[in-house]
């Protein structure tokens, strides 16, 4: 129904929106019943949204039309520089609350009392991609924490990996130009599948420990809620009374380790380039909280000076199992920003930002980026006055004389503007008792003479990339071994793939010749020359294994039901409420979103299409079909891509009704395994329990043979 409105527009509706229409058939939406009123920036009331000010309905346009003019001019100047690195990311608030007073090791404020919540900012990001790539990247994932301490504001900028690819600072450039996409060319992007990259680590023997995280599967990690993270270098806890002890932060997931695999990150990327991000968000507005509890690693000097390694050497880890993590204090995620922008992109973090009670090392990384991280946030956000945005602002009471430039939005009254001052009020003076005081690190009495030399204590680069591998589980080494492959697959230059071969001789025979042998070369090379003979008997540490350290549950993980009409609306109903139950996520995957029509009659709606919910995007399935439902299915492709991925990446599989008929369309009558649980007799309770350990590993062994026997003829040693 249309009807003339006193504005001259006509009333009618679309949908269920009523809506106004104007002369040219434009739509108008108008203030009143509830809706404010639309102004600009300088709080003028719009009277037309939809038409610039012109000379006449087919004239020119107004220059007077000051908010058309106002409106572009803003969106024109909406972006900001991305990130250097770490450009694609996303942020949470939340908290930490610290167990027991820490006051032994420290005076840091958020580990003063038993029970104290200091608030927090996190944002994980991934590093290469630019801000629009996708979320599963092989990747290292930053993890920075921001705590709004009592005491100002501390920032543990760390990453899902320990160890870094680089020993100083002065090279970071370099190896980010390297993963980055290639000058010339521009890709590939978000990722280090290509010949700048592999050139230029398989030059720097530093990186090969490094290599190892990121041809693992901590380098595809399947939500930010089920990774560790780490500060990284050594850093200093000291005391009220001034004494020091240096320390390793961690942090450890609640719900346990887990990664997709390489094959299903590369499908994730395409079904869902913002899946790390969904996955948080899900979870959060859910109220579903993830948590990780913050570890430390605490060393003296002398445990310094006897440990095999240099503890300022970013390209080393201190094993959990020489120095016990001790768990302090828990971070609660509950809160997304009210908007990405304001939080997630304006945040802006720096090593610098350290409280009393924390303190830097030698750590020649650490010094560089102390240096890097303020100067790059100037000129991504503009002005010094970064810090008064809310999101980077302390919780604190802050004083200070800094003043003015671009965008002062606080601005301090009075003339004291400098100090000493005789004025009253003086503003701010310096506290010598509480205040920040730097720890007299003695090294510096040590330097010597100022050179640009690396410490020798750094040389041995492949001890513990070794140590590594061997604290992986046999299917995990299948992972890195294949990930070595498929990326050196994907370099041009040969003598770059032989270069790294060499070089991981260095590692271990076998991984060198089973990359070897996986890119067809005629011969395996000889060792790279080694700066340090490596040791080889380092012991394994099971901490550095990701299977090792997964969920107790498949609490938080997400199950995908494909659904038919007809299905089993009984069996529906029992896997609903014993996934409520486990605390596990169902969506319902159907061949059209309206969904189908279920055993009772009733229907059922899906959350996806078929072609938009492929089973890479849960950790597990169900097959959940009527007899005609499960004939029909096998004829879609999209269907036999569904059960066939699944079986792939060695998810559980439930079925109700007769599987047979899509399982024969995808190949896999022959294949069927105890990863595939009849869910007609098994109860779903039971089925989420088995589905605990989220893959049926012993199929990969299956798959892993059958790939090796399609090599076999380039295998020529
Ligand atoms: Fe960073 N890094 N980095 N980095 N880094 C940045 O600062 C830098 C390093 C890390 O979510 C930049 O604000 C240097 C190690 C995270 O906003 C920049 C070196 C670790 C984030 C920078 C390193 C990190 C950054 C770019 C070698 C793990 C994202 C944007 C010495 C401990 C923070 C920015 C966020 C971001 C410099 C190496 C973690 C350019 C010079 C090692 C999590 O300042």
């Amino acid at each position: 129904m249309t009807t003339s409105k006193e504005n001259g527009y006509q009333a009618t509706e679309y949908g269920d929106q009523p809506i106004e229409r104007g002369g040219g058939g434009e739509t108008h939406q108008v203030a009143g019943d509830g809706a404010p009123r639309l102004t600009t920036q300088q709080g003028i009331p719009v009277s037309d949204d939809q038409n610039t000010l012109r000379a006449g309905p087919r004239g020119p346009a107004a220059l007077e039309d000051f908010h058309f003019r106002e409106k572009i001019f803003h969106f024109d100047h909406e972006r900001i520089p991305e990130r250097v690195v770490h450009a694609r990311g996303y942020g949470a608030h939340g908290f930490f609350e610290n167990y027991e007073p820490l006051t032994d090791l420290t005076r840091a404020d958020p580990f003063s009392e038993a029970g104290l919540r200091t608030p927090v900012f996190v944002r994980f990001s991934t590093v290469a991609g630019n801000k629009g790539s996708t979320d599963l990247a092989r990747d290292v994932r930053g993890f920075a924490t921001k705590f709004y301490t009592r005491e100002g504001n501390w920032d543990l900028v760390g990453n899902n990996i320990p160890v870094f690819f680089i020993q100083d600072a002065i090279k970071f450039p370099d190896v980010i130009h390297a993963a980055k996409q290639e000058p010339d060319r521009g890709f590939p992007q978000a990722q280090t599948a290509h010949d700048n990259f592999w050139d230029f680590v398989s030059l720097m023997p530093e990186s090969t420990h490094m290599l190892m995280w990121i041809m693992s599967d901590r380098a595809i990690p399947r939500s930010f809620r089920f990774m560790e993270g780490f500060g990284v270098h050594t850093f200093r806890l000291v005391n009220a009374a001034g004494r020091s002890t240096f320390v390793k932060f961690h942090w450890k997931p609640k719900l346990g380790l887990q990664s997709v695999v390489w094959n299903e990150a590369l499908k994730i990327s395409g079904a869902d380039p913002d899946f790390h991000r969904r996955d948080l968000w899900d979870a959060i507005t859910q109220g579903d909280f993830p948590e990780w509890e913050l570890g430390l690693q605490v060393f003296d000097e002398e445990f310094a000076d006897r440990f095999a390694f240099d503890v300022l050497d970013a390209t080393k880890i201190i094993p959990e199992e020489e120095v016990p993590v001790r768990r302090v204090g828990r971070l609660v995620l509950d809160r997304m920003p009210e908007n990405f922008f304001a939080d997630t992109e304006q945040v802006a973090f720096c090593t610098q930002n350290v409280v009393p009670g924390i303190d830097f090392t030698n750590d020649p990384l650490l010094q560089g980026r102390n240096f890097s991280y303020l100067d790059t946030q100037l000129k991504r956000l503009g002005s010094p006055n970064f810090t008064y945005l809310p999101v980077n602002a302390p919780k604190c009471p802050m004083a200070h004389f800094q003043q003015d430039g671009h965008m002062a939005t606080a601005n301090p009254a009075g003339r004291a503007n400098y100090e000493p001052n005789s004025w009253d009020p003086a503003g701010p003076r310096e506290d010598p008792v509480a205040g920040f005081r730097t720890y007299p690190d003695g090294e510096g009495d040590q330097a010597g003479p100022k050179r640009r030399l690396r410490a020798e204590s750094f040389a041995d680069h492949y001890s513990q990339a070794r140590q590594f591998l061997i604290s992986q589980t046999e299917t995990e080494r299948q992972h890195l071994t294949d990930a070595f492959v498929f990326e050196l697959s994907k370099c041009d230059r040969e003598a770059i793939r032989t270069r790294m071969v060499a070089g991981l001789r260095n590692v271990d025979e076998d991984l060198a010749r089973s990359v070897a042998d996986g890119l067809g070369l005629a011969e395996l090379p000889d060792a790279m020359p080694a700066a340090r003979e490596p040791v080889r008997d380092l012991p394994s540490s099971p901490a550095l294994s990701i299977l090792a350290n997964g969920p107790e549950s498949f609490a938080g993980r997400k199950l995908g039901v494909l659904i038919t009409d007809g299905a089993d609306a009984g069996k529906l109903e029992e896997i609903r409420s014993a996934a409520r139950q486990a605390q596990v996520n169902v969506e319902l995957i159907a061949p059209v979103v309206g969904g189908v029509e279920a055993s009772d009659g009733a229907r059922v709606t899906a959350d996806q299409k078929l072609d938009g919910g492929p089973s890479v995007l849960y950790d597990a399935v169900v097959l959940l079909l009527s007899e005609r439902g499960g004939t029909a299915l096998a004829g879609l492709p999209v269907a036999r891509d569904f059960v066939a991925d699944a079986y792939a990446h060695c998810k559980f599989i439930g079925y109700v009704g007769d599987p047979a008929p899509l399982l024969a369309a995808a190949g896999l009558t022959e294949l069927t395994d105890d990863g595939f649980v009849d869910l007609n007799d098994a109860s779903a309770t039971s089925f989420l329990t088995t589905c605990a350990a989220l893959r049926f590993w012993p199929r990969q062994a299956g798959i892993a043979e059958k790939a090796k026997a399609a090599m076999a003829p380039a295998g020529r040693h």
